[in-house]
């Protein structure tokens, strides 16, 4: 039996995300899972959340000396990525191996810069005992699982030493963790780049129940849905919060989800089941923008799901995080501020302005590459770096700097008014305490800067 050591690499290792302990990285902990199943030793090291340095870490690897290091590889953390391989290569013989969503949509070409000795396109459940078994070399095609049903829980324990739950210096309820009830995404937006091959796969709401059974077990308080989309199937959603009020179930949730579901069944549901807050992938409110996004068929009417949206997170006391991208290159100044004052007027809790990213995997990337602005191995760029928007990026900064005030002047307050209307008195308590601690703090603190992905400064107050 092999022991197998999976690390999770931080964006960077000078500069700490506003996001860096926010989830577990579930597909590892579902690979540990099937590993141990077989009787293998696995240890698991979130680099992002642990806040760890290159230093430390190599300590770590010197300690536990694994057979095998497996490691996930984003396109943003590709950097960290290689300075994992070299530190793993310089203190262990350890066999490595390197999966996750970059190594799904890089040219195949550029896989062998990483210095690993294999490369796993795709989901691993279905090949991980074979690899840690064989240890074949180069790149593996991995199998998607069709019925995820079929899978082992993800070990969790194996992070319990982490706590989980820190988002831009606030801190979720409880004892946090991540939960998957589908896996890939029906849509195809130009600018995302997660691998697309993959099918859209749904759990069934029961197995989701007997997970949540599992989590209320274990003590967990809030859970992030790390879905792509939670309603991408609402059907799912709204039987699972059936079932969930017949158990006597109810958590935090958080979590990713669409405009254009706009069901109030949906919502109502959700607000039964625990949702506290959902981040929306709005990017604009100008049809035209939206439709380079290709974000729906029907991009004039996203301005109307935008609006509906926001109305019944209002009614229902959801909290309505949503994300701007701003350097689409017909995009003009003038629509990114209307698209910020839509929300910020619209009833928006928070708003997340970003910058838009050219990435490899992306329909946008493909077609950067075409028009020559883009390298083949330059896997990330911004859109001012690349000269496909007419703005530079001060002025894109400045727009994400204005979402950013607008989330600390406005978002605490009308977030503490629809925990308030939910009636949840442990909730406000828990809210309370947090308000005035974080008052507290932000006074005591000096400015600190957070780097946040890739061409973006998040400057806040922690
Ligand atoms: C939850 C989540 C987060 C959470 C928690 C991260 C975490 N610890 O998991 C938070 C909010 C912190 C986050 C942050 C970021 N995220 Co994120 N995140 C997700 C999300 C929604 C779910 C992740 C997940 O659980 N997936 C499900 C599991 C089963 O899939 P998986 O992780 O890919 O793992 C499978 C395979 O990839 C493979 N595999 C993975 N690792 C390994 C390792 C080995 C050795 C092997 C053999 C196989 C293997 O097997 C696994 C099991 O099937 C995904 C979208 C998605 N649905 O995947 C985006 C996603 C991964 N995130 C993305 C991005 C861009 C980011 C950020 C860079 C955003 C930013 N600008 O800051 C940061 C990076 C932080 C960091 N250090 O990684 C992109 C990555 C795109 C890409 N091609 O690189 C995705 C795909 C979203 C998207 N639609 O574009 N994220
Ligand atoms: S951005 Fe979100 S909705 Fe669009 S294709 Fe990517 S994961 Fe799906």
């Amino acid at each position: 039996m092999a022991s197998v050591l999976f690390i999770y690499p931080p964006i960077s290792f000078r500069e700490r995300s506003a996001l860096s302990a926010y989830s577990p990285p579930l597909g590892i902990l579902y690979l540990s899972a099937i590993l141990e199943r077989e009787g293998h030793e696995v240890h698991v090291i979130d680099a992002e959340a642990e806040r760890l340095s290159l230093a430390e870490l190599a300590g770590r690897i010197k300690t536990i000396n694994p057979d095998v290091i497996g490691i996930t590889c984003l396109t943003l953390t590709l950097d960290s990525c290689k300075h994992i391989v070299r530190v793993a290569r310089k203190h262990s013989d350890a066999y490595i191996v390197v999966g996750g969503p970059h190594i799904s949509v890089s040219p195949p070409e550029y896989l062998e810069e990483i210095d690993a000795d294999a490369y796993v396109v795709g989901e691993a459940e279905a090949e991980i005992c074979e690899i840690i078994k064989e240890r074949p070399r180069g790149i593996i095609y991995a199998k998607e699982t069709h019925d995820i049903d079929s899978l082992p829980f993800p070990d969790r324990g194996l992070v319990s030493h982490v706590e989980y739950g820190k988002f831009y210096g606030m801190q979720a309820v409880g004892k946090v963790t991540g939960i998957l009830t589908t896996r890939g995404c029906r849509y195809g937006c130009t600018y995302c780049n997660r691998p697309k091959k993959l099918g859209f796969r749904v759990r069934s709401p029961h197995e989701i129940l007997r997970e949540l059974k599992e989590l209320d077990r274990e003590g967990f308080d809030s859970i992030w849905i790390a879905d792509d989309n939670f309603t991408n199937n609402p059907k799912v959603v709204i039987k699972l919060a059936e079932l969930m009020k017949r158990n006597g179930l109810k958590f935090h949730f958080f979590g990713q989800a669409r405009v254009d579901v706009p069901s109030r069944v949906l919502y109502r549901s959700m607000r039964d089941m625990g949702v506290l807050a959902l981040s929306y992938g709005v990017e604009s409110v100008v049809p035209e923008v939206v439709r380079w996004y290709n974000k729906t068929r029907y991009p004039e009417k996203w301005p109307e799901y935008v609006k509906k949206s926001l109305k019944l997170c209002d009614e229902y006391g959801i909290v309505f995080l949503g994300s701007l991208i701003f350097g689409a290159p017909m995009e003009t100044k003038e629509h990114m501020e209307y698209s910020i004052e839509f929300l910020e007027k619209g009833g928006a809790d928070f708003i997340n302005g970003n910058i838009l990213l050219y990435m490899v995997g992306s329909a946008i990337w493909n077609w950067a590459r075409k028009l020559g602005k883009v390298r083949p191995n330059q896997f990330v760029a911004t859109a001012p770096e690349l000269g496909l928007t007419p703005y530079s990026t001060e002025e894109l900064q400045e727009l994400c700097n204005r979402c950013a005030d607008f989330s600390k002047r406005e978002g605490w307050k009308s977030a503490f008014r629809k925990v308030l209307k939910r009636r949840e008195f442990g909730l406000i308590w828990f809210g309370i305490k947090r308000y005035v601690g974080n008052y507290l703090h932000i006074r005591k603190l000096r400015r600190e800067v957070y780097g946040y992905g890739y061409g973006k400064k998040y400057t806040t107050e922690i």
